[in-house]
Formats: structure tokens, sequence, C-alpha cells
């Protein structure tokens, strides 16, 4: 199999050392359920409403697509559009491309056709896979815009019992014929996740099997998941945060059991807590504050609950307090990114450091600069941008060549756009970010996206994205907008209706709207972001 364009490898060099050292063991991710299945075939693996599999019903599943896949003529180094809800289908799904060295493009459930037509473009998907039932017409629309878009998408193929432009899920279940000869290398890319912000069109980045089997092993091991785990995957399974941080994959390599949880509000998971003996989550702050909320409230059974991990935003410190008292499980404050580099807040640290950092890196190996705007470090406790290189921060984004060389640095550390204070033990403070995306709650709104598509509203003019602070989800959006015509400016349900209309997650609509004559400007003639953010502020104080 050629090796596919678009990846940026680590240098050989580098490669080797990584190898040398541990980090990477050469083995697949295919293989990971492969083992856990031979140790344990009748632990359940992976529980979806009254639906339960067994490790070995689950490793013969995904058997059984990676054959299907390959009777469909989608091959090793193929990529196929994954855009499902928490349902076992997406377990199966993955873990048979794995096994098939077909990569999966992972989407989010709110993606709508204008991110899911990039996607299928971006990276020359030849199936997509949805969720044929809830989405209802929605569905068939999605189904038709993305093989209208990409013409390299020659199946489409939805779960549930719907009717559509589609095939049923269920043809991709080849019969069993025993093991599937597991396809992939470990060097190749394996999945291509999706970045949760950098500027211009979305990207996505390829996480090989080396480098994403240890981000699986390390996130198990620095949680503590074990065979005894119950993990219960709250947050959408596409994002890397519930996916392999421990999440999902993780714990099925260590032979734990997986919950995955329809909706990650209290209401639902709380009594899934109690009925299948959960002992660990992942959340986004704002759902952190909703959970402690409502066990106040409700004062649910969450007794087999030990470990909340907090991550996708900052949490502020006095929410992280309460998680103890509250909740009676421990926090773990987790800051990752779909491009690599985690940092976790480990089991023993002190309670002061859990309450107020965002965790130290996960390997020894990570090699972390704190930077000023000339990229030279600030002085040791200085706040700067975070630069990182490691085992498992991949050397570019995927077919994105111009934007690797202003985003990776000759010697290949990514800027991460975020801006961090270093404690002497090394843990993480988030201060902020240089980077233009909005972080709606973990929630990323790539702002210049959403700028062109407000652009091209026949009523706008000109239009500028600015965050605001928001006491449950940190912050929200404000469209600043010029009008074409001052006297009959949009409103913001125009052009909501606009976005919504151009396909656009519903994440990504502006929260406000504020229509300005022009915009404030810098000495340099750019949009004054600071100046609008200021303006909100004011207002706010007014009110
Ligand atoms: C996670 O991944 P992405 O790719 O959706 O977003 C990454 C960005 C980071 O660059 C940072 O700006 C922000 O999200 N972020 C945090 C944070 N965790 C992520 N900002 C402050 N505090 C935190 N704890 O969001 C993600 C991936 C894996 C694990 C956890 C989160």
């Amino acid at each position: 199999m050629p090796p596919l364009d678009g990846f940026t490898p680590w240098p050989g060099e580098t490669a080797a050392r990584y190898r040398a050292d541990g980090y990477w063991d050469g083995r697949t991710l295919g293989g990971l359920l492969r083992d856990s299945a031979r140790r344990a075939p009748g632990r359940t693996a992976l529980v979806e409403g009254e639906r339960r599999w067994t490790y070995a019903q689950l490793d013969a599943t995904a058997d059984r697509i990676a054959s299907g896949l390959r009777a469909h003529g989608i091959a090793a180094g193929d990529r196929v559009l994954v855009h499902l809800p928490n349902v076992a289908e997406f377990a199966a799904l993955l873990l048979g491309c794995f096994r098939a060295g077909v990569l999966p493009v992972l989407a989010l459930p709110a993606h709508r056709e204008s991110e899911l037509t990039h996607l299928a473009r971006l990276s020359g998907s030849v199936a997509y896979v949805l969720a044929g039932d809830d989405a209802g017409q929605e569905g068939a629309r999605l189904a038709e815009a993305v093989t209208a878009a990409a013409p390299t998408v020659r199946h489409v193929f939805a779960t549930g019992t719907a009717d559509g432009p589609w095939k049923p899920f269920g043809l991709l279940l080849a019969e069993e014929r025993g093991e599937f000869a597991d396809a992939a290398s470990p060097g190749e890319p394996a999945v291509l996740l999706l970045s949760g912000g950098t500027t211009g069109p979305p990207k996505l980045i390829a996480r090989t099997h080396d480098d994403y089997g240890y981000n699986l092993r390390a996130s198990a091991a620095v949680t503590g998941t074990t065979e005894d785990s119950v993990s219960l995957v709250a947050l959408p399974a596409a994002h890397n945060f519930a996916l392999a941080c421990p999440g999902m994959l993780s714990t099925l390599w260590a032979g734990g059991t997986v919950v995955l949880a329809p909706g990650p509000d209290p209401e639902t998971a709380f009594p899934l807590i109690a009925r299948e003996g959960v002992t660990s989550v992942a959340l986004v702050p704002p759902l952190v504050l909703a959970w402690l909320d409502a066990a106040e409230l409700l004062a649910p059974d969450l007794g087999s609950l030990r470990l909340l991990q907090a991550g996708g935003s900052r949490l502020k410190e006095e929410a992280a307090r309460r998680v103890r008292p509250v909740l009676g499980c421990a926090l773990q404050q987790v800051y990752g990114m779909a491009e690599g580099l985690l940092n976790f807040t480990r089991l023993d640290d002190p309670e002061d450091l859990v309450a107020t950092t965002q965790g130290r890196p996960l390997a020894e190996a990570d090699e972390i600069r704190v930077v000023g705007p000339d990229g030279t470090p600030v002085p040791e406790g200085g706040t700067g941008e975070l630069w990182v290189r490691g085992p498992y921060t991949p050397r570019g984004y995927f077919r994105a060549e111009d934007h690797n060389r202003a985003v990776f640095t000759p010697d290949g550390f990514l800027r991460t756009g975020d801006l961090v204070r270093r404690l002497p033990t090394g843990h993480l403070v988030v201060e902020g970010r240089v980077k233009e995306v909005i972080n709606r709650g973990g929630d990323k709104v790539p702002v210049e996206e959403v700028e062109n598509h407000l652009l091209a509203h026949p009523g706008v003019h000109d239009a500028a994205i600015v965050g605001f602070p928001d006491a449950t989800m940190g912050e929200r959006s404000c469209a600043f907008v010029v009008a074409h015509d001052p006297a009959s400016p949009p409103a913001r349900r125009d052009l909501v209706a606009h976005l919504t209309a151009l396909g656009v997650a519903a994440f990504k609509l502006p929260d406000r709207v504020r229509v300005v004559a022009a915009f404030p400007r810098t000495g340099l003639g750019k949009v004054d972001k600071a100046a609008l953010a200021r303006s909100l502020a004011e207002e706010g104080a007014a009110r």
C-alpha cells in the first residue's frame, strides 16, 4: 500500500527514537480489541441502551465489518466519512475500519452539510455513514448533499430502519468467516480527527496506529483504567476526548466496559451510572456545572463513580472544588487537542493543583516550549504560546501544506495557539489563546469560517465575530455586522436562518448579533477585535 498522500510523517530519526523508547510498539489499533477479546471473550465490552456485546461478539462484528468493507470495494488506505452518534455501530465500524486499514474520518454528530461536504472532499472519502433513523428527512438531505459535493463518495450507509438514499448499515456486515487478517501498518494513519480549531476551513489530523496506540495506552495508565473500569461515554465518541483519552478505545484496550450514553445530560447519565456501575466519565465544563447542580437537587446514586475528567475548555476553580463533595469522586483536568498533546492532572496530585491547573503532559517525550510573540521562550513562569513536539503530536495537518508551513516551525513544533503558564511542577494553566477560535464550552467555533459564511448574506457588507464571557459556557459568540444598507440591517434571525440554510452546525450560530456602522481598526488597519470585545463588555456592564 503506498503511503497516504497529504500525511506528514515524523522524521526517520525521531521515529526510530520513539520506537526504541517504547512509545510506538508497532501494533495496530485493530489488534487492541483482538487482545482484549482473547484475554476475556465473555466480558462485557459495550453497552448501548438495552443492547450489550461481549468482547467475543464485538470482535467478531469488527471482523465482519472489515470483510464487508472489502466486499464493497473499500480498501486499505481508503477513507470513510463517519457521522454517527454514540451508538454501538460507531464502535463496531471504527474497529472494523482499523482492521481493514480503512481510515474513518470522524465528523461530530452536530455537523451539517457545510462541514460534511468539506470533510468528504478534503479526505476524498469513498463512503459516508450516517444515522438514518433519528435524522428523518434531514438524513436524506445530508446524504444527497455529500454525494453531490464529493464525487469520490460511492457508498452511503445508514443505521436504523428508515428508508433513504442509502444502504442499510447491516450490509456492511459480511458473513462470519473467522478472523480477518489485519491489513493495517502501524506507521500509517489509522484515523482522521477533526481539529478543534484553526484558521480557515476545518482541518483534519491523521493519527497513526503507533501514535494513537500510545495515546490509548498512556491515557489508560494515567487514569487508572483497567479491566474493572466501566467508562461512560457521554460526550460525542467521535471527539478525541471521549474516543481515546481514555474514553471508548482505551477502555476497550484495557478490557473494561464501555457504556455509550445517548446524551450527556444528568437525567440521562445518572440512571445509567447507577444501572451499570459506571466508574469514570469525561465531560466539558458546562456539563460539569450541570451535573453538580443536578446532583445537589436529585441526590442520585453515584456510588460507583471514581473519576470525573473535565476538559475541552477551562474549568473554573470554584466548580473544580465542588466535584468531590457533590459527586463523591475524584476530578482530573484534561487539556488536550486533536492535534495530539494531552495534559492531565495526576490522580495523586495535591488538591490545589487539580483545582487550579489543566494538568501536565502525558509523555516524558513531550517537548514543551512556552514562547513570546518572537518565538523565544518567556521567562520561567511567564505566560506565552505553547509549542509542542512529541510522540503523539503529528508533524502536519492532513493535506494542508500552506497551513502547515505557518503553524509548524521548521524543526517540527506545533504552534498550538494556546496561551499557557507553566508551574515549576510542569503543570500548565491555560490563560487564553492567540488563535481565532471561540471555545463555546468545549465546542470550538472557527471564527473565520463563520465570518465567511456571514459575508455570503446579501445584507452583510462585513462581519467580525468575537467571543464574550459567559458564566455557563465560558464563552459565547457575537457577530458584529456592517450592513450593506444601513436602513435595513439584517436581524439575528435572518443571519441564523442564512447560516442554517448553508448547513452550518448549530453550535457555530452567533449567540448575539450587533449591527455597527463601521468596524474599529487597529493602527495597521485590521479589524480591532479587542475594541469590539470591549464594547460588548461595556454593554454588559451598562445593563
Ligand atoms: C479538546 O480537543 P479539541 O481539538 O476539540 O480542542 C483543542 C483546544 C485546545 O487547543 C485548547 O484551546 C482548548 O481546546 N482546550 C482547553 C482545555 N482542553 C482543551 N482549554 C482550557 N482548558 C482545557 N482543559 O478539546 C480535547 C481533546 C482531548 C482531551 C481533552 C480535550
